[in-house]
This record gives C-alpha cells, structure tokens and sequence, in this order.
C-alpha cells in the first residue's frame, strides 16, 4: 500500500487487473512491446501464489519482469500464520533471482532490472517487508542509479573465421533453408537473413514467436517453422539447417525431425538447449556475420525454385482449409487479417486456433504477434490484448481464444472497458476444450470433463461493459470486425460459431 501511495504521487500509471496472474500477462505483454521490465505489484501470500502462473509465462518465454509484493515485519515473520508464505521458495524455479529488498533500495533496485534484462532476460521477485516499504532509502540515487541510461550497447563481432565457416557451410550445400528464432528480437538482424534468403535463393522460415521479421510477401518466406507435419514437407528436402536465434521455447514437443546438419547462429552465449542436433555454432553479431558471408560472393545460389516455397505455401491454406466458402476457423483467420490493418498486433491464446494462427497469420511487422508461448497457457490473450492496445494506443489489436479461455479469463474485459482500450476479441466459440477433445478421441479415451455449455458471446461481454457478437457466417463476421476496427475506445467481443466438421483431419494434418 505504501508503495502504490508513492508510486500515485511519483505519476505512475498503474492498471488494477482483476486476478494477478492476468496482471503478470500484461505487464509481459507490455515488456515485449517495449522492451522494457514489466512491473507487477502484488500482495503478498495469495497475490503470489495466483501470479504463478504469469510468472512461469515470463520465465518460459524470457520476458524481463520484476514482481513486487510485500511481508510481514521481520520481528513478526517467524511467528505469523495467517498469510504467511516463503515467496522465494516459491518462485524459485520460474525467476532468475529472487530478494528481500533492504533499505539499500537504489542498488537491489539496479541489480534486479539488471538481472531481468540480461541475456536469456526473465523475471525477478522482490519482497518488501513491512518496515522497509516505510523507511527511508540509505543509498542514493546519484550513486547507485537503477537504470544505466548512458550505457552503450557494444555489439558483439565476428571472426573472418566465422564467415569463412559459414560460407563453406552455404557453399556445400544446394538446399539450405534458414529458420529464425526468438532469440533474434531484432528488425535488422530479420532484413539480413531475408537478404540472404534473396541473394542466394533460400527458403526462410520464422518460428511462431519472431513472426513479422521477415517481409510477409518476400517470395522466399517460406512462413512459419514449429516443427510440426507440414512444413516437413520442404524441410525433409534440404541438407542444411541454418537456425539464427532458436529457440526450442515455441515449437512443438515431438522431436527433432531432420537429419540435415544444423549450423547455429547465435547472439551470444546464453544459448544452451541443444534440442536442435547442431553441428556448428557461430556466436557473434548474426547481422553482420550473414551480410559478410553473401558479400563474400563464394557461396552460390542454391537449387531450390521460388515455385518450391508458393507450392508449399498454398498447400498449407487447402490443408488447413483456409480457403472454404463457409466459416471454418482458418477461414476466419484470414478474413480478420484482410479486415485489420498492417500493423494490427495480435494476442493468440492456447488451443485448436493456437497453430492455425501459427501458420496462417500473416505477422507484417516485427514484434506484432505474441502468444504464451513457452508455458502455453489459456487465459493468455485478454489481459495481454489489453497490455499491448494500452502500450499502442493508436494500433489495432486482436485478441484470439477459444470458449474455454474465453470463460476462465472474461472478467479482465472489464479492465479494457475501464481504460478505454477498444480491444478487439474473437472467440473461438465451439462448446467444448477442442484441443484436449481431439487427443482423447484419437487415444481412444472418454471424453471426460471437455464440453462447456454454449454461452451467448454478446452477453457475457455485455456483463463486463462490452459490445458483444455472436456470428455464424462470414458476412457477419465482416460487419462485427468493421464495428470492432471502428470502436478505438471500448472493446468489442466476436464469438465465432465456425463449422468445425475438419477439425480432426486438421489436426491430424499438423501433428501427424
Ligand atoms: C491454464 C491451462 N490449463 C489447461 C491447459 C491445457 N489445454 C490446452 S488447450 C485446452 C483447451 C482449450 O479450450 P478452448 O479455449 O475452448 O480452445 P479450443 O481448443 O476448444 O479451441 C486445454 C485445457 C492449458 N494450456 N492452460
Ligand atoms: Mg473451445
């Protein structure tokens, strides 16, 4: 409480979330679109164990967070019941370090923001007991800054080693493909493996979470990488995997699947995963390693055809339907994409639409699509919808879930009806938890605990002051997204009934 009466006087802008775990969503949200930590403030005992959730999104997906909550006084800890719970027990394993913040407050301060941000970034807890959130600071801030505003980024370089490495890997192969991953969150770094895509004809790829850093109509953007059935069948084809920046945090759990050696770009260090069998690592700055290697001039085009990524590309919509008259799930996605603008940021929720966004959405901007990605949890796409239309007033934002998260997570519309933020939400609204229905069905198990009762869209957002729509077809989806895209100011809610009769076949056709 006292640190919320300082932070009101200080001008800073807190936004009340209804449950703390949606708060850790936003304020993740929020440091991905700004690069800066995302601040939570919870209370202590129960606001910490409802943050879990959020804190583990963070840790997953490397997001710099710090969680403050506060304690009891030392002198009463030992002996108070009620309440009373060792936070740093607790999120040890999803935080990078956690603290009892002492009267030391500008030097615990600059070390936990440093310790969020360096690489691989993540959260970090402080505990503020009692009798420090009402004392005075006994370091200053002229000597302990907590943000070192004047500190200069020296990139990493290369060795001419590394480019003649990576030259004669290219040089050696006739049908390379690159993949880019989350550890790339860098515009420029995504320009320079699309000009290596262009010079040397090679198919590219994105994982799910660094979508939109390639340019989406590059002829060579062979879309996105999440080591699912599909896009095996241009993989299965080449003999060199070059990855920059992967990491295994976004792609499906089955294994690896190819036999091609991987060649590994990285930006420093701090990747240890090896779930990609990599035979060589270039660590350095990827930027300028790859326009070395194509300016080299030694590697030569390969031997794949711009027809072998179209042909691919529009395989993928006819597997996953996209192309249908009627209102399938994959169709909606690109009738929303085609009815937002360029810079629309999306928020896409765990479940059966989870992929389909993967694979469909067409990212036209780095640092537009977010998703829990490592953690994949529901509940994700409200809270951090309303994050990212806070942080980008001016942008459209869509958020995209199914009934079951839509049910766990609707009171956080409230928060946008609050604020003004006219999100837009679309709800895959099917009646059951689809995505665990189909495992069960194609285990042979009963299908237990899986169907919810089809509630009316428009009502249940009503409930939290927000315009709410039920469509069925696909010209009632255009006029409530025209209605959404018009409404800057107050959310709009867009429950989809899609026909549903491929789902199976869809989903066979991703996970095989
Ligand atoms: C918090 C949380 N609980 C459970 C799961 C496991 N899970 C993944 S998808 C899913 C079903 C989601 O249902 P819904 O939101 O309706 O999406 P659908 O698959 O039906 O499109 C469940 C239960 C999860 N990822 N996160
Ligand atoms: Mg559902």
């Amino acid at each position: 409480m006292e640190l919320l009466d300082e932070m009101e006087r200080q001008g800073i802008r807190y936004v009340p979330a209804r449950e703390e775990g949606a708060a850790c969503f936003m304020a993740a949200a929020d440091a991905r679109l700004s690069g800066a930590p995302g601040v939570v403030v919870v209370t202590t005992a129960p606001g910490l164990t409802a943050a879990v959730n959020g804190v583990a999104n963070a840790f997953l997906d490397r997001l710099p967070l710090l969680i403050i909550s506060g304690q009891h006084d030392a002198e009463k800890y030992p002996v108070t019941i009620r309440q009373a719970l060792d936070g740093h027990t607790l999120l040890s394993p999803i935080t990078k370090w956690t603290a009892r913040v002492s009267t030391r407050v500008n030097q615990v301060m600059a070390r936990a923001i440093d310790t969020a941000v360096a690489s691989p970034p993540g959260p970090v807890f402080l505990e503020i007991r009692s009798e420090v959130a009402r004392a005075s600071a006994t370091d200053n801030s002229d000597t302990w800054p907590s943000v070192l505003t004047d500190a200069t980024d020296v990139k990493p370089t290369y060795t001419p080693a590394a480019v003649a490495g990576l030259t004669e890997q290219l040089a050696h192969s006739s049908r390379p493909v690159l993949v880019v991953g989350s550890r790339v969150n860098d515009a420029a770094v995504g320009l320079a493996v699309a000009h290596t895509a262009e010079s040397l004809n090679i198919p590219a790829f994105t994982t799910p979470s660094a979508k939109g850093l390639l340019p989406f109509d590059g002829a060579w953007n062979a879309g996105t990488f999440l080591n699912g059935n599909p896009e095996s069948g241009l993989v299965d084809k080449a003999d060199l995997i070059v990855v920059a920046g992967f990491d295994a945090n976004d792609i499906f759990n089955a294994g690896w699947r190819y036999e091609a050696p991987v060649v590994a770009l990285e930006n420093d260090r701090s990747n240890t995963q090896h779930y990609a069998p990599t035979t060589t690592q270039f660590v350095g700055d990827i930027e300028a390693l790859l326009h070395a290697a194509v300016d080299s001039g030694k590697a030569s085009k390969s031997r794949w055809e711009k027809s072998d990524v179209s042909d691919y590309r529009a395989g993928l919509l006819s597997l996953l339907r996209a192309e249908s008259d009627g209102l399938t799930i994959s169709g909606a996605i690109r009738q929303v994409r085609a009815g937002t603008p360029p810079d629309t940021l999306v928020a896409v929720d765990a479940g059966f639409g989870k992929p389909l966004m993967s694979y469909l959405w067409e990212s036209q901007l780095p640092n537009s699509y977010f998703s829990s990605h490592g953690l994949s949890t529901m509940g994700y796409a409200i809270p951090a919808g309303v994050a990212l239309k806070l942080g980008r007033p001016a942008s459209t934002v869509v958020g995209f879930m199914g009934d079951g998260s839509f049910h766990m997570r609707a009171s956080e519309i409230g928060v946008a009806a609050d604020e003004g933020a006219g999100v837009i939400f679309v709800v895959w609204v099917d009646g059951a938890l689809a995505q665990i229905q189909i495992k069960q069905r194609r285990k042979h198990l009963k299908e237990v605990g899986v169907l919810l009762p089809m509630r009316s869209t428009e009502r249940i957002a009503s409930a939290f002051g927000a315009a709410g729509y039920d469509v069925e077809t696909r010209a009632e989806l255009a006029e409530a997204l025209a209605i959404g895209v018009s409404r800057t100011d107050a959310p709009t809610v867009i429950g989809v009934r899609a026909d549903n009769t491929d789902r199976d076949l869809i989903f066979d056709a991703l996970r095989g």
